[in-house]
């Protein structure tokens, strides 16, 4: 039998609209460490996006590498850690030596030399994410442009060449076929260029488990073997507003199905979305959100200036993450392709006039313009 944990996306070092959220992450791995001082478990699987940033701040180094290290070490629990495309691979390569003197095995760049960890009598195999650079160098020779296909083919290899072990898993960050998003993940990594079909990789049925990262929202991918996305663990932006969050606290035992159980994570700052205008709004709304909120005002521009003037100066000010002004109407601009091309300004002028019913501040239009000199002046 063995028994561990699948966490998420973590991202830690993640702020939102400069606001640090890294109390969020720090109270969502507490969590899972009180779990384990109740429910040891074997090991702890981390799916990646450990970090928000390539070159995370030092608090949010501190939550993993400090807190988290120091808890789980202390413990006797060794951790398995693979990079997300939000992680710094060089980054962690600093830290690989030094992490296995903490029992924590990490796995910075795709490889098919190294792959492999044992904890009793389990094998993990690690897969973090492949860039499409990573890719397309492994595979120059071959014949398949689609990065999907690659991957595919590489993450089979890698599962029929690894040795057997009476459980076998496998750890990875990427973007599967079906898998519902939540916006939140980076756009150009969600898209179906990067979309990997689990039921192409073969070798999948021999595993026991597949522990995936990448996707922020919680769910079972329906293969040929147990798959899920535990998600990210705490609401990382508006995207994610009024998503649970989760981990999974997993059973393998011989000759019996797998038992995986979801544990639900509390939120320590609940993302809320308001629509307000002169006449709806009510302070005592957003003092009753347990965490932060976004406003947006619909009303005409007199009004809006108003209120934002309201907000941004009341004692709730510090929970308004956001403040957004709703267009009013659909701008309708006569457009003449030839002459927008020659006065690219004027539009954008009319087109602000139309949207927010103000003149286009100096600021930016002298922003614009700059940005169009260099657009026209910059060599490919
Ligand atoms: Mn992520």
């Amino acid at each position: 039998m063995t028994k561990f944990l699948h966490i998420g996306d973590i991202h830690a070092g993640k702020t939102l609209h400069n606001k640090s959220r890294n109390d969020d992450a720090e109270y969502a791995i507490s969590q899972v460490i009180d779990f384990v001082k109740k429910e040891p478990v074997d090991f702890i699987l981390m799916a990646g996006d450990i970090f928000d940033q390539y070159n995370p701040d030092a608090e949010a180094t501190k939550i993993i590498f400090d807190f988290m290290v120091r808890e789980l070490n202390a413990l006797k629990i060794p951790v398995v850690m693979i990079t997300g495309n939000h992680d710094g691979q060089a980054f962690f390569e600093g830290y690989k030596t030094l992490a296995k003197y903490a029992n924590m095995h990490l796995f910075v760049r795709p490889s098919p030399d190294d792959f492999v960890i044992t904890i009793k009598d389990t094998n993990i195999i690690c897969v973090p994410y492949a860039s499409p650079k990573f890719i397309a160098k492994l595979w120059e020779d071959s014949a398949t442009s689609e990065y999907a296909h690659k991957v595919e083919s590489f993450i089979n290899a890698l599962i029929s060449k690894a040795p057997k072990n009476t459980f076998n898993i496998l750890l990875s960050h990427m973007m599967v076929k079906s898998a519902k998003i939540t916006k939140s993940e980076r756009e150009a990594s969600v898209g179906e260029y990067y979309t990997i079909n689990l039921n192409n990789i073969n070798a999948l049925k021999t595993l026991n488990y597949v522990a995936l990262g990448h996707v922020h929202r919680y769910q079972k991918i329906q293969t040929t073997t147990d798959a899920y996305y535990t998600g990210s663990c705490f609401q990382i932006d508006f995207n994610e507003e009024g998503q649970e969050k989760y981990f999974n606290f997993v059973i393998l035992e011989k000759q019996s199905t797998n038992k995986v159980e979801k544990i639900k994570l509390d939120i320590k700052n609940q993302l809320k979305t308001l629509k307000v205008d002169a006449k709806s709004l009510n302070i005592k709304d957003i003092e009753d959100v347990k965490g932060y909120v976004r406003v947006i005002i619909d009303d005409t521009i007199e009004n809006t200036r108003l209120l934002e003037s309201k907000l941004t100066s009341e004692h709730i000010a510090s929970k308004i993450l956001e403040i957004r002004r709703n267009v009013f109407e659909k701008p309708e601009i006569e457009a003449d392709l030839n002459k927008i091309r020659d006065n690219l300004v004027d539009f954008y002028e009319e087109y602000y006039k139309a949207k927010y019913r103000e003149d286009l501040p100096e600021d930016l239009k002298k922003a614009f313009l700059e940005l169009q000199y260099k657009v026209e002046h910059t060599e490919e």
